[in-house]
């Protein structure tokens, strides 16, 4: 019978092909995608995404394990989708206007999608007008913006300023290396993380 434990240390380990195999094994015989979903693959990232805070494992980690999910996702998608699994939230992640910067976006993407997430990639350059409308379009609930760059910060608060006036509910958090808490708060995020990991936590608790 296909172990969910070997699958989550697949997963932590990036290992790609054991992943994809006992992903594989788990739905021929039969077992419900939604435990494959949680009990292999989101418990392996949750333990990458625990050790990335604590500097225990770096980057590449990251990303290597996040490509081992991604493989295994392909084949696991479609049995969610026939399942009616429903993912844990929507989110929309970009870089603000100005700021071409991506990896720590891309980051953020693959961790939250990693805690089951579904979530949508508006890109880097993105205006506050297109944040706002990509959300509607795709009824998100969490928005996350990245900057990178002391000069593109003001753009979060203007991204901020344009869904506060579009009314509804979406909560946007922000990140990136110049911002900080005290940031977020003059700006009225509604909250601020300072890595990849602390973005899942934060964006399950805006939920
Ligand atoms: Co740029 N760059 N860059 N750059 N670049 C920095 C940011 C800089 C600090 C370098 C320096 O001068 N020491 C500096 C900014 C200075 C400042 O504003 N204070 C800088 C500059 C000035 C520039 C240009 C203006 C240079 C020029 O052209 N004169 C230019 C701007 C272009 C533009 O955006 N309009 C520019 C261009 C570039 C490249 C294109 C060459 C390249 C980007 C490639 C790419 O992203 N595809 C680049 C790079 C790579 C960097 C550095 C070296 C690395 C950034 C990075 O990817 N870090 C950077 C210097 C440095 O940091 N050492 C630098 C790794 C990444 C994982 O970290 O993005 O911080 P980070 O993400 C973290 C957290 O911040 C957090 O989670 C991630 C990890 O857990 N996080 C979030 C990020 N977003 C989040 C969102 C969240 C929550 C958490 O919620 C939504």
């Amino acid at each position: 019978m296909a172990d969910m434990k070997i699958l989550s240390d697949a997963i932590i380990k990036g290992d790609q092909k054991t992943a994809v195999e006992i992903t594989q094994a788990a739905i021929d015989e039969g077992m419900a995608p939604g435990t494959i979903l949680e009990e292999g693959l989101i418990a392996g990232m949750n333990v990458i995404g625990v050790s990335f805070k604590a500097n225990e494992v770096y980057i590449p980690e990251v990303l290597i394990a996040a490509r081992a999910m991604k493989m295994a996702m392909e084949i696991l998608e479609p049995r969610l989708i026939e399942a009616g699994v429903e993912p844990l939230g929507k989110a929309l992640i970009g870089t603000v206007q100005g700021d071409l910067h991506d990896i720590g976006k891309n980051l953020v993407m693959m961790m939250l999608k990693g805690a089951g997430f579904d979530v949508v990639d508006a890109g880097v350059d993105v205006s506050a007008e297109d944040f706002v409308a990509k959300a509607k379009e795709n009824g998100i609930q969490v928005v996350g913006l990245s900057a990178l760059l002391t000069t593109t910060m003001p753009a979060m608060e203007k991204t901020i300023k344009a869904f506060k006036d579009a009314g509804g509910s979406t909560k946007v958090m922000i990140g990136g290396a110049p911002v900080t808490q005290g940031y977020a708060d003059k700006i009225g995020a509604d909250g601020y993380a300072p890595d990849a990991a602390s973005a899942v936590d934060l964006a399950k608790s805006l939920l």
